[in-house]
């Protein structure tokens, strides 16, 4: 037993000392007194570590020998910020290492800023899937997160000349000290060749896969560590590596150079995050790395996690696969391979088998973004994942003609292979088909889900769909990135609500309480300071700390309407140019935007150079100083967004009505004391029901009216001719006013706006205006304001992701949490 047990450092600051001491001196190989900030911070996130290593390896050892049912999320990105505050929060060590290093000479503040955050993920789905392995973990509820460990995330963003230029994150240069490799569990994987069928020694004809080539994943395991609950999950990221077959036979007659090219080759498949958050391009490398993350992670849990001869027709019994969004859906033909082709089971019961151990979460309702390889690369690629794909798709179309006879227009629209315009496989049909429950990720999603998205899927299952709303961790976005509204309320109703949001209604009666309203606005004013500190030092930017802070932090979309912020702007700015309105008479604002564009995408990449570009005429214009400011940070990341938000007192939300599916955002600048002006669109609407219709701006076309629109034909030019200031702000930016007098440079970005404007921002101009005015009036009663700031405090306590999980768990799941 002496030989098992595993035992943390003290908790207290001689022990930390001692700890970090060693660390620095045998782990990292340095001295105190030579050691450089990086070697300081590596050894301090390895000596966080070992306080949470007795409950992990603890967690590891109870998930084999107890059999409890266990989450594994599947999903290809996860957006996780630095760790090391989090795992500080999580083990409540912040003061006993603020303390011990002081002894040492040195700044706790100095060491986090060293960490470089991982990055593998584009936006919302990557950090919903940070949020929810944080929530479980903290809900105690086994869960193992699958996904891939990209050499490079999310790429840097720069600005030259006020255009995006990517540099690649290179987050793993200086050492990665929150990451165990584990290359004793690697998985090997498979691509390409050929099928056969053969007898086997029992008679039977069945099919095995000869491959061409493959590589072998290694894992990389993550602490996913509960608040303060000892419980520490874990995070299995996988990594590709060359073998040793590959090096030697297919690419090379022995030639040392293209064995080393061949590994190359092999190790491309995590090599780097795809920056598309739409439009997926049926790039092949994108399909080599679904699958290669997820046959890993099958073949993990069943064969390792799982004794190898586990009784696969329990497997529903000890594991829920959550796929996130269709990226991971190639696990569902995996899944049917294992049990059917290695297992020997019949298909029929490895179909009842994998129909009750997969779920699948839309992120999304642009018809562009829905998933479809094309046949002949699925084919080419994974040949025995294809036939298994035209038999389930075969047995269930059967089962439509069954139930629809004669209806062969129901039954094209509902097949896995589509014919038009090519043959494609489409990723959601097949994970609706497969998966026990489908679910949205906001009432009005999850509705549009059933009703346009998927709805003859809803008409033969409709108890197959479900809605479960989004949520955040507090514990990062509020505890964490906003600890002077932490302190003010735990002061106030003590500090249950980190684990219990709903908590957060004792706030209300504070609401109406002045003292209780001054001192949240020293918190807003104290968060505002913080951000100026912030980015004078990472950008050597001078931002002004008194006006409203108006934030627009997000990926950069034509849907999510960053063109019609800007049009807010020109139009105040036109406004006072033209001496229509006197500076003075204007309500001062800072605007703050924040986003990356894909690569690839033009016209988003367009609307970052005229934000820029609106930007440096507005911020030069000696006439506006004080008045307007227009701020556009570079590389808006999570650790960006931990200052920005507790900051903000406007929250824009403004997509059009029926495209954004939630938002998570909108929840993160609520439950941080912003108010939202927003569409009635995704989470919007949940979050506006809840803090009250009095506290949230709301503008513009809802859902159905988009639709009519749309039906009758759209033509932007009409609202452009109809309205004068409209017209006046295209035509300011069409005539050069914000690029030096050239009118070729934002041409193309007026000119969709003006001819195409597929997310009608200019309908939705006028309103939006409008409702920036009721801004403007609310803002300037600062008492009213703040009243409003805190009920949407107090009211947002419905978006923790710990709700998101207890609801997936409870209607979805079905796992208990382990004591
Ligand atoms: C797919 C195939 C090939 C290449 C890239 C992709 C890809 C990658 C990322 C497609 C989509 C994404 C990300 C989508 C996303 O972040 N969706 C957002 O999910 C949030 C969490 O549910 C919602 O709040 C947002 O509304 C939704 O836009």
């Amino acid at each position: 037993r002496a030989l098992e047990a595993v035992r943390a450092p003290a908790a207290d600051v001689d022990g930390f000392v001692r700890e970090f001491l060693r660390e620095l001196n045998f782990g990292q190989g340095v001295s105190l007194a030579r050691a450089t900030v990086n070697d300081q911070y590596l050894a301090l996130a390895r000596t966080v570590r070992h306080y949470l290593m007795a409950r992990w390896l603890e967690a590891i050892a109870h998930q084999r020998r107890e059999p409890v049912k266990a989450v594994g999320y599947l999903s290809a990105e996860y957006l996780l910020g630095r760790q090391l505050d989090n795992a500080l929060l999580a083990a409540d060590l912040e003061g006993v290492v603020t303390d011990g290093l002081a002894q040492c000479g040195l700044s706790l503040d100095t060491l986090r800023e060293q960490e470089e955050e991982p990055g593998l993920g584009n936006g919302g789905l990557g950090r919903l899937a940070a949020c929810f392995i944080d929530s479980l973990a903290t809900l105690s509820v086994p869960c193992i997160g699958y996904g891939i460990r990209y050499e490079y995330g999310i790429f840097r963003q720069t600005f030259v000349d006020g255009r995006q230029v990517e540099q690649p994150d290179t987050w793993l240069a200086l050492g990665s000290p929150w990451e165990f490799p584990h290359p004793e569990s690697s998985q090997p994987v498979n691509f390409a060749g050929h099928t056969e069928t053969f007898v086997d020694d029992d008679g039977s004809e069945r099919t095995r896969w000869v491959p061409e080539w493959g590589v072998i994943g290694v894992p990389y395991n993550y602490m996913v560590p509960g608040y303060r609950n000892g419980r520490v999950n874990t995070l299995r990221l996988w990594s590709a590596q060359a073998t040793k077959a590959f090096d030697l036979s297919i690419f090379n007659g022995g030639d040392y150079v293209d064995a080393v090219r061949a590994q190359t080759f092999a190790e491309n498949i995590s090599k780097v995050l795809y920056p598309e958050d739409s439009t997926p391009q049926g790039k092949e490398l994108r399909l080599q790395q679904q699958y290669f993350f997820v046959a890993c992670s099958l073949a993990d849990f069943m064969f390792e996690v799982l004794d190898k001869d586990f009784d696969l027709t329990r497997l529903p019994e000890r594991i829920v696969f959550q796929l996130n969004d269709t990226h991971p859906v190639i696990a569902v033909p995996e899944m049917m391979r294992l049990l059917v082709d290695v297992k020997k089971l019949p298909w029929d019961q490895a179909w009842e088998i994998t129909r009750q151990c997969f779920n699948y979460t839309c992120h999304t309702l642009l018809p562009e973004a829905l998933e479809v390889w094309p046949v002949d690369l699925l084919r080419r690629l994974l040949p025995r994942h294809y036939e298994i794909i035209d038999r389930i798709n075969a047995e269930f179309l059967a089962d439509v003609r069954a139930r629809f006879p004669g209806d062969e227009m129901m039954v094209r629209r509902m097949s896995i292979i589509s014919d038009y315009p090519e043959r494609g496989v489409r990723m959601a049909h097949l994970a609706t088909v497969a998966s026990g429950r489908v679910n949205g990720v906001a009432e009005l999603h999850s509705q549009l889900l059933r009703d346009k998205v998927l709805p003859d899927f809803s008409r033969i299952w409709p108890e197959k769909f479900t809605n479960v709303t989004n949520g955040v961790t507090p514990r990062r976005f509020l505890r964490h990135a906003n600890p002077s509204l932490s302190g003010l309320i735990t002061e106030a109703i003590g500090d249950g609500w980190v684990t219990d949001l709903d908590k957060l209604q004792e706030l209300e009666p504070l609401a109406g309480d002045a003292s209780f309203r001054a001192r949240f606005r020293e918190v807003k004013r104290a968060n505002k300071s913080r951000l100026v500190n912030l980015l004078r030092e990472r950008d050597g930017y001078e931002l002004p700390v008194e006006p409203m802070l108006d934030v627009m932090v997000k990926r950069l979309h034509e849907y999510k309407r960053q063109s019609l912020k800007l049009l807010h702007i020109v139009t105040l700015y036109d406004r006072i140019a033209s001496g229509r309105v006197a500076a003075s008479q204007i309500q001062p604002r800072t605007f703050v935007f924040g986003a990356k564009a894909a690569p690839g995408y033009w016209m988003a990449k367009e609307t970052i150079h005229l934000i820029n570009a609106v930007a440096s005429t507005v911020n030069s214009d000696p006439a506006l100083e004080g008045v307007l400011h227009v701020a556009f940070p570079a590389n808006y990341n999570v650790t960006l967004a931990e200052t920005l938000i507790p900051a903000a007192d406007l929250s824009e939300q403004i997509s059009l009505a029926g495209k954004e599916a939630s938002g998570t955002g909108n929840m993160k600048f609520a439950l941080n004391g912003a108010l939202t002006i927003g569409t009635d669109d995704g989470a919007n609407v949940e979050i506006r029901r809840l803090v009250g219709e009095d506290n949230f701006f709301l503008f513009g076309l809802l859902e159905p009216e988009v639709a009519d629109l749309s039906a009758q034909g759209y033509v932007p030019s009409s609202f452009y001719e109809s309205d004068d200031e409209l017209k006046r702000a295209l035509d300011l930016i069409a005539a050069g006013a914000f690029s030096g007098g050239n009118p070729d440079t934002f041409a193309p970005v007026v000119s969709n706006l003006l001819h195409e404007d597929r997310f009608m921002a200019l309908a939705d101009y006028r309103a939006y205006l409008d409702a920036q005015a009721r801004v403007d009036a609310a803002y300037a009663d600062q008492d009213a304001w703040s009243r409003s700031a805190i009920l949407n405090v107090a009211r947002c306590g419905f978006f923790s992701s710990d709700r998101s999980m207890r609801d997936y768990i409870d209607r979805i799941w079905h796992t208990d949490p382990v004591s």
